[in-house]
């Protein structure tokens, strides 16, 4: 799909301030499949749809996760973690994104998996450090990305899962076992 008819469907999707994020992920997202090889028209059409059900109602997003075959735990946690899912689907059924690859790099963007792609990678870190992020541990993550992805990603990993830790809130499994599936490929 063409990036200007891309955009036109997610942004009445979502809010001008997610919006705004949207198009930094994808600058990121296109920035990043060039350094490290991945191929950057399906980077550049991941970004601009990986927030798309953002905005859903829970009620909808939970129908979609108990009738589409996805992880049912998904509903034990927090319901942040629903879009990604929810929004892979609804890409596909509203927008006629077909990709498979596209589909899984906006399906696991929240908690990310263990064996993640290049394109899961990137759309994950693009998230997580596209210009319009102001958050502690930022700037250390955006360096680590010029140097290695995969150390990068550990770091925004590991920074996410701290960050829920220090408000009591619970960590979906996947999210550990990312951390812990990187971590150990980093060994070898
Ligand atoms: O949608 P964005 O805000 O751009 O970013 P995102 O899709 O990475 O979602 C971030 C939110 O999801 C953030 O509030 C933290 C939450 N989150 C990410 N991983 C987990 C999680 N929440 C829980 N409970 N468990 C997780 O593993
Ligand atoms: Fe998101
Ligand atoms: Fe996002």
């Amino acid at each position: 799909m063409e990036r200007e008819q891309a955009l036109k469907i997610v942004k009445g999707q979502l809010t001008d301030h997610r919006y705004q994020h949207t198009l930094g992920v994808m600058e990121t997202a296109i920035s990043l499949a060039k350094q490290y090889g991945a191929d950057e028209k399906k980077a550049e059409t991941a970004a601009i749809f990986h927030d798309y059900a953002k905005f859903r109602p829970k009620d909808e997003m939970r129908q979609i996760i108990l009738n589409q075959n996805f992880p049912q735990d998904l509903l034990h946690y927090h319901a942040e973690l629903w879009h990604a899912p929810a929004g892979a689907y609804l890409v596909e059924l509203e927008a006629g994104i077909k990709d498979k690859e596209v589909l899984d790099a906006i399906r696991y963007h929240t908690s990310g998996r263990p064996g993640m792609t290049l394109l899961e990678k990137i759309i994950y870190l693009a998230d997580y450090i596209e210009p319009g992020r102001h958050f502690p541990g930022v700037d250390e993550v955006r360096a680590l990305a010029k140097e290695n992805l995969n150390t990068a990603l550990i770091q925004a990993v590991k920074n996410t899962i701290l960050f829920l830790m220090k408000k009591n809130q619970p960590v979906y499994p996947d999210s550990f076992k990312t951390y812990n599936d990187l971590v150990m490929r980093q060994e070898d």
